[in-house]
């Protein structure tokens, strides 16, 4: 993409309704603007890192072996009269009428919707183990949203269900649902912790939330430092497998790690105090347990194999995509702007054309955004004719992991120059050289 002919609307003056760094420089880099409170539109450039962010989930997704699909957006209120959850679910519901008279709802989540899928179409233990999810907006007419998107009334969310024959298999499923998300959570780079907690209005006795530990984030948790060490890396799993999935949840979820509504002052006592941490996180995603509250709301049965019908055992799984973003910044940024991880960057590399209309860099920009591209990268070309200045101002704030710099001195030596976001550390090297370099740091991501 050329800079020139891109909509990036980066703004010069910093806002001043964004309370937390990652709503101000959304707001600055032009990635989103507010179009009503806690609602969102989504500019080119935030839109890109939305679709990335939504492209892991689906990939993990698909790799643990669940099925994409859509719901609507709006949903008929008799459903959730049959679940109880119409009432329940109070002022957070945007309720809507339409012209002849039917009580409508904007979904806050679709546990009823995806039971009644379930029980028009599936009658027999045989078609189980069932996994279905969708990525689709969500509502909730939160009382205070809040610090853009991590706190929207309209926000993006992956939301699983799992359908199985027996608690046994039920837990499986929340297993292999907590393994998936560690593996999709680092592929953002981030580290986000498994901690107890509560359920909610979705109900159930078993839940996890995850946590991305940040001094801005909404929830005080309380963990054993020693879970900060733990990491999922690149180990391949079989998804199928029981005793492979219920270890990773062990390994993950044994040691102390909880949010403030399910905090225990007696059991935290016990973990040596150099490792009692309390701090505050953001939620970025949460499984949940629970068993056939909806299926007996709602009848959906199987036959059972043994000539009986029984209510199946489910669980919800939910991803804050949105959300997503505003963490991600959250755990890495500087003061300058963005530092995107490689695997959500909304462009592999910036090019950064120190003198615009100067033969000779023009053409070095022009031949690196070439081979940048036919590399299968997306670069991100600076061509406009702009100081330097306000052009390193740019590619800071959006914050591109990697930079190359064309300047007239340089290309006399034959050279350009590659810096790190992260590290700002610059190196010196033949353009060759530097495509060499971006297809390498860029092959475990594309
Ligand atoms: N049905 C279950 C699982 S699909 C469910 O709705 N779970 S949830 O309530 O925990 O929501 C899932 C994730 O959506 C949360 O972990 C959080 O990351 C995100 N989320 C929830 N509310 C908001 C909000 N107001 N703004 C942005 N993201 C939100």
């Amino acid at each position: 993409m050329r800079l020139s002919r891109y909509f990036l609307p980066v703004l010069k003056e910093t806002p001043r309704e964004a309370q937390v760094v990652s709503h101000r420089y959304m707001l600055q880099a032009g990635m989103i603007k507010q179009a009503s409170a806690g609602i969102y539109s989504w500019l080119p450039l935030g839109y890109k890192v939305l679709k990335k962010i939504e492209n892991i989930v689906h990939e993990e997704q698909a790799r643990a072996g669940h099925h994409a699909m859509l719901m609507p957006t709006l949903q008929s209120a008799d459903l959730w009269r049959e679940s109880g959850r119409y009432d329940a679910y109070g002022d957070e519901m945007l309720r809507i009428t339409d012209r002849g008279g039917r009580d409508m709802l904007y979904t806050p989540t679709a546990e009823e919707l995806i039971t009644d899928i379930f029980r028009a179409n599936v009658t027999s233990y045989k078609d189980l183990p069932l996994t279905l999810y969708q990525i689709q907006w969500k509502f909730r007419d939160e009382v205070r949203p809040r610090f853009g998107v991590m706190r929207g009334r309209e926000f993006y969310m992956k939301d699983g269900y799992n359908f199985d024959l027996t608690k046994e298999d039920a837990l499986h499923a929340y297993n292999r649902h907590l393994v998936s998300y560690l593996r999709t959570y680092e592929r953002m780079g981030l580290k986000a912790i498994p901690m107890r907690a509560d359920s909610g209005p979705i109900g159930g006795d078993d839940t996890h939330e995850f946590l991305v530990l940040a001094d801005t984030g909404e929830s005080e948790v309380f963990y054993d430092s020693a879970v900060t060490d733990l990491t999922f890396g690149d180990r391949e799993i079989d998804y199928t497998d029981k005793a492979a999935c219920a270890a990773v949840m062990e390994e993950f979820t044994t040691k102390y790690a909880r949010t403030d509504e399910t905090h225990d002052e007696t059991l935290f006592a016990q973990i040596p105090e150099e490792r009692r941490k309390t701090a505050r996180g953001i939620e970025v995603g949460q499984i949940f347990y629970f068993g056939t509250k909806y299926s007996d709301a709602l009848g959906a049965l199987v036959d059972d194999g043994a000539g009986g019908k029984q209510a199946v055992h489910m669980g919800s799984h939910g991803i804050g995509v949105s959300r997503l973003l505003g963490a991600i910044i959250e755990a890495s940024h500087d003061d300058k702007g963005i530092i995107w991880p490689e695997g959500v960057t909304p462009f592999h590399v910036g090019i950064l054309n120190m003198r615009s209309g100067d033969a000779a860099c023009d053409a070095a920009c022009e031949d690196l955004y070439a081979q940048l591209t036919q590399a299968g990268l997306e670069p991100l070309y600076d061509d406009r004719d702009e100081r330097a200045g306000a052009k390193f101002g740019t590619m800071d704030m959006i914050g591109l992991p990697w930079r190359i710099t064309v300047g007239p001195r340089g290309l006399k030596n034959g050279v350009v120059e590659v810096t790190s976001r992260r590290t700002g550390q610059s190196t010196e090297m033949p353009a060759a050289a530097a495509v060499a370099q971006m297809k390498t740091h860029y092959a475990p991501h594309l």
